[in-house]
């Protein structure tokens, strides 16, 4: 996936009007949104069709997806159907649960990410302990796309290792949670970044001064 920028717009307002607006107004720089459960649950899977058809985003729904086998099927399969170009599943729900988002994308002809370490302070309790396995039995089973934390360079450095130098990761973490754009992409190939745009005063000019800082 080519990402305009390496900016990744995390698109968690619940109001779809002011996501428009948000989204109208940094348009000249963005072409990748990331949607997740607030957006969705507020305002319908159809939310994905509508970035496709008003904006022509690539659409990344990160649904962190982690159940059975049978269940992420039935999720990825309408993720895609409704339009997604790329679908977030977590990894520490083995390597079937993770096979079966995988499946769906092959047969959507669209991507799958894998999860390894999140951002927030809480990961490093449990999901940290796991989180190089997971990003191994990504390489093992062929994913390309991951994501791993901007907030710990070190753990991102490690999984950029792993996964070797031509897998795309992005990030997210940057901005409001402490994360440092310029830093993340030695080892990332895109930001995931939402509050530190959407809510800014001026998301236009907050992204033109993350491009600054970049460039
Ligand atoms: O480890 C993760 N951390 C994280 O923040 C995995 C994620 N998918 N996210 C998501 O990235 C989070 O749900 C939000 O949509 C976005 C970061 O947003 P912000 O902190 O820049 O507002």
């Amino acid at each position: 996936m080519e990402v305009k920028n390496n900016i990744i717009l995390a698109m968690d307002l619940m109001d779809l009007k002011e996501a428009e607006k948000v989204c109208e107004d940094i348009k000249e720089y963005i072409d990748t949104i990331k949607i997740g459960y607030p957006l969705t649950l507020a305002e319908g899977l159809s939310t994905i069709g509508f970035f496709k058809d008003n904006f022509d985003y690539k659409v990344i729904c990160d649904y962190k997806v982690a159940d059975i086998p049978a269940t992420n099927e039935k999720i990825a399969n309408l993720t895609f159907d409704a339009g997604a170009d790329a679908i977030i599943c977590h990894g520490f729900v083995g390597q079937d649960s993770v096979n079966a988002c995988k499946e769906s994308a092959e047969d959507h002809g669209k991507d799958v990410f894998l999860l390894t370490e999140m951002s927030h302070p809480g990961a490093v309790k449990f999901l940290q302990k796991d989180a190089d396995d997971i990003a191994k039995m990504g390489v093992e089973m062929g994913i390309t796309n991951y994501v791993a934390p901007s907030t710990r360079l070190d753990r991102l450095s490690e999984i950029r290792d792993i996964v070797g130098k031509d897998a795309f990761i992005i990030s997210p973490g940057v901005g409001t949670q402490g994360g440092d754009p310029k830093k993340t992409l030695e080892f990332s190939d895109g930001l995931i970044i939402g509050r530190s745009i959407y809510n800014a005063e001026n998301p236009k000019e907050a992204v033109e001064n993350i491009l600054k800082d970049i460039k």
